[in-house]
């Protein structure tokens, strides 16, 4: 905590800071001069020293922080996402929101970025949100990056449609339908599809179900057949 005396009275700075930096900038340069006009009007030592503090705050600007603001992932595939952080003091941190079920987060000092590596185990519902903190406390607007998952598919059996959604109650953690090989069905194509569900032998044929990546088949039994 920083006290300044001025005749008999003394200011604590630290409070007004934290009370400045919970503020957005344009409140921030409102309290500075509330605090610190009554000093600059009077020409001693201690009014320069003030008035140069306030100057510092008021030139202190909020951090930001970029990077992908949506990503595709699939059930056990790893994926790799990075953030920078700008500030125009370089003693910024990152601060991490929300972390995702098995993802970990590195700081490269070489290149200043933050990096997620992640690999989903499940279609379970998870978060990615960070931001970027000054060294005064001014905050970034976080990123909440939207997450488009998919199961896999079962592997061959289907591909991932991120065009067709299967929920969309969560804008920010979207599931991606399958488009199943012939053969398979089910929302992750795991199931060997009954090809004779819905009757499709005609003129008493027998049905057949067959395994992927046939479906059915319909064949008139014989003796001939039997052997
Ligand atoms: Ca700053
Ligand atoms: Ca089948």
């Amino acid at each position: 905590m920083m006290k300044i005396k001025y005749e008999n009275l003394t200011f604590e700075i630290q409070a007004r800071t934290d009370l400045a930096t919970s503020k957005n900038g344009t409140e921030l340069k409102k309290i500075n001069a509330t605090i610190f006009s009554g000093f600059a009007a009077k020409e001693d030592g201690n009014a320069s020293m003030q008035v140069e503090l306030a100057s510092d705050l008021e030139k202190n600007e909020a951090p930001e922080i970029s990077g992908q603001e949506s990503i595709k992932v699939v059930v056990n595939q790893s994926i790799v996402l990075n953030f920078t952080g700008h500030d125009d003091k370089s003693d910024f941190r990152y601060s991490i929101i929300d972390q995702p079920v098995g993802g970990s987060f590195t700081s490269d000092t070489s290149t200043g970025n933050l990096t997620l590596t992640w690999t989903p185990a499940n279609l379970n519902t998870d978060k990615i949100r960070v931001t970027t903190v000054d060294s005064d406390g001014l905050t970034a607007d976080a990123i909440e990056v939207v997450i488009l998952a998919c199961s896999g598919c079962s592997g061959d059996q289907g591909k991932c449609d991120y065009d067709n959604l299967r929920n969309e109650s969560n804008p920010n953690y979207l599931i991606a339908s399958c488009n199943c090989t012939t053969g398979w069905s089910g929302d992750d194509c795991d199931i060997n599809t009954d090809g004779c569900a819905d009757d499709p032998c005609v003129l008493e044929r027998t049905c057949i179900d067959l395994s992927p990546p046939d479906e059915v088949k319909c064949m008139f039994w014989s003796w001939l057949q039997l052997f």
